[in-house]
């Protein structure tokens, strides 16, 4: 078993309803048990070319997770469940469903074509490090320290979104 942590985002369709399927469907896979999450978040889009306010919104929230798989096999899954939500991939950081990203994979580095841990991103994206403190006050990333020191951790880039706990799609 491996704890690994997993950045949720949806900027399309019913947002809240995306998460919160995606938490059930990670936590149905075999060898895969959620464990805790986040509350959820909202920002404006990044992209790019920067924010972009006139682009639909983002939800984000943060999942700690127990995995069997190794971490490949796990963004297979992942990959899936992202399809089966209607996301589509046409440009880089473009408006979708739903992205699942693995933030960290227990203390595994890796740099491969289909693989970067930890994600290379998620130490300055407040849309990460906020959501991932609530569900992890403790929480480090390799190479970074402390998650609570980083700048992206005081940010008002990302503003609190009104939802009955996530882990409610997973319990019930
Ligand atoms: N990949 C490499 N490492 C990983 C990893 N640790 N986890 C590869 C997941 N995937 C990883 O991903 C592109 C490629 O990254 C995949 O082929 C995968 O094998 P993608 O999901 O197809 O595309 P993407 O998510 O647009 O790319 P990228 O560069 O990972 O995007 P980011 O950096 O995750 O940014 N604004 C707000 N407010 N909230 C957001 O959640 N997300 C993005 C995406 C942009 N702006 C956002 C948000
Ligand atoms: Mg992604």
């Amino acid at each position: 078993m491996s704890p690994a942590v997993i950045a949720l985002g949806s900027n399309l369709g019913d947002r809240e309803a995306n998460l919160r399927h995606a938490l059930r469907a990670m936590d149905a896979l075999d060898g895969v048990m959620v464990t805790a999450a986040s509350g959820i978040v909202e920002s404006h889009a990044v992209k790019p070319e920067g924010v972009d306010a006139a682009a639909p919104s983002y939800l984000n929230a943060v999942a700690l997770v127990q995995s069997e798989l190794p971490a490949e096999r796990l963004l297979d899954e992942l990959n899936r469940i992202e399809v089966e939500s209607g996301r589509v991939r046409e440009e880089r950081w473009g408006d979708r469903t739903l992205d699942l990203d693995i933030v960290t994979f227990g203390v595994l580095s890796a740099d491969t074509e289909r693989l970067t841990l930890p994600h290379p991103r998620a130490w300055q994206r407040p849309f990460v490090i906020v959501p991932w403190l609530q569900a992890d006050p403790d929480a480090t990333i390799l190479g970074r320290g402390r998650i609570d020191a980083l700048e992206a951790a005081t940010s008002s880039e990302v503003w609190a979104f009104d939802a009955a706990p996530l882990m409610e799609a997973v319990h019930s």
